[in-house]
């Protein structure tokens, strides 16, 4: 399969393995027999048993997939991919004792990338999350979420989600921008956490909103961030403007925000290591899927799992996402997060590549266009040349060598 850079994936696409729960096939098709997927302009026409191709297609360039199994395309639904800066000299101090909540109170954490955000230009912003994005890119991603929130003032919020739609533009992949404006208290508003959330509820985020930068709202609800009140000052905001909300809710304690987050129909409630059976109700009946992110929770030591057996049994949706971030998720591969939510919080296999494709398109409201293989949407699927599915969460640091349709056009 060796194609130029690019090119259309217009064809039919032959002897290939659909992957079960994540594909809509015309009709069932019979275990081990070989599958066909059919792309005209971009989109998918038809899937199913390859015996039952119609005949009409029978004049299109043919591709053979060689027995590789077909998913759709990957989506990482959290992350904070554009910011300036790293902070390995804070992995360092965590290693020889500090905690997560003493470094930021020490003047490092989010604060410390807000610093080198603010300082960076949208060029420099671009250039350093481009192979970032292109690391998730090369392992089947087609569709990301970008949140801002290391820039804290308005001119570099703006700055931060400007880089987020450029990257969608340029890159030719589906990027969600998420307004994290409350992420943490900008240093000039120190000890003035109600001033700050008051103006940006009344400038930033309607000024973003009005220059299209915003498709969600997310607050990080902590003891170290936003409290309860403040997070529902901008929900309140977010539904005024017609914006859907999301929460970093839970990583470090519970404050109850899953419960909030749910009143406002949230599209995800993130982290939730700590989560109260209520906090479970609220969001099986809002439809909130749970977005769980075990590179967090790898990264600081954490001891405290999310409550996997009683998000399973109430039937919320479980999305796996990277939380690309420079203190506590420094990660660039979805599958690995993937394997570590089977072995870390003992998600099964199937769970785990829905939480990467499905569960996180309803995580970001893209679950009529993305996360499912079916005929009438849009050609983001990914080719797998291995043997049995569950090997996509079964290497570690390996990555295998996929073909990549994204947007119709086969990179
Ligand atoms: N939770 C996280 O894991 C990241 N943000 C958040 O609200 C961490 C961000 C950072 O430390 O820079
Ligand atoms: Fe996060």
């Amino acid at each position: 399969m060796t194609q130029p850079p690019s090119a259309s994936a217009d064809g039919v696409w032959r002897h290939l393995r659909l992957a079960p729960g994540l594909a809509q096939p015309t009709q069932p098709v019979a275990d081990g027999a070989p599958a066909a997927m059919v792309v005209q302009q971009g989109v998918l026409r038809w899937l199913g048993p390859q015996q039952a191709l119609p005949a009409a297609f029978a004049a299109l360039p043919q591709h053979d997939a060689c027995g590789a199994w077909a998913t759709p395309g990957l989506i990482d639904c959290h992350t904070h991919l554009v910011y300036g800066g790293q902070r390995a000299h804070e992995f360092a101090l965590r290693l020889a004792g500090a905690s997560y909540e003493e470094v930021a109170r020490a003047g490092g954490g989010i604060v410390s990338s807000v610093r080198a955000t603010r300082a960076a230009s949208e060029d420099a912003l671009y250039a350093s999350a481009l192979p970032r994005l292109q690391a998730l890119m090369a392992e089947g991603v087609c569709a990301i979420e970008i949140k801002s929130g290391y820039g804290l003032a308005l001119e570099h919020e703006r700055k931060q989600l400007r880089v987020a739609r450029r990257l969608g533009r340029e890159q030719g992949i589906t990027v969600r921008t998420t307004f994290l404006g409350a992420h943490a208290l900008p240093p000039e508003y120190t000890g003035r956490s109600q001033d700050y959330i008051d103006h940006l509820c009344q400038q930033m985020l309607p000024a973003l909103h009005d220059e299209g930068l915003v498709d969600a709202v997310d607050v990080f609800c902590e003891r170290i961030a936003f409290s309860l009140a403040e997070t529902e000052q901008v929900f309140a905001t977010a539904q005024r403007l017609g914006l859907p909300v999301k929460l970093h809710a839970g990583q470090l304690s519970d404050m109850g925000g899953a419960q909030l987050a749910a009143r406002y129909q949230a599209l995800s409630c993130d982290h939730i290591e700590h989560l109260s059976p209520a906090g479970i109700a609220a969001m099986q009946a809002a439809g909130t899927v749970a977005v769980l992110l075990p590179g967090a929770y790898y990264t600081l030591r954490d001891t405290h799992l999310p409550p996997i057996e009683q998000l399973r049994a109430a039937g919320v949706p479980m999305a796996v996402s990277t939380d690309h971030n420079p203190g506590t998720s420094p990660a660039l591969s979805l599958l690995l997060m993937a394997n570590m939510a089977c072995t870390l919080f003992r998600l099964t296999v199937p769970e785990a590549l829905a939480g990467i494709t499905q569960h996180a398109a309803r995580a970001l409201g893209l679950q009529d266009t993305h996360g499912l293989l079916a005929a009438g949407r849009s050609a983001d699927f990914v080719l797998w040349p291995v043997e049995e599915l569950a090997e996509l969460s079964y290497w570690l640091g390996q990555r295998p060598a996929c073909t990549v349709v994204r947007q119709g056009r086969w990179v």
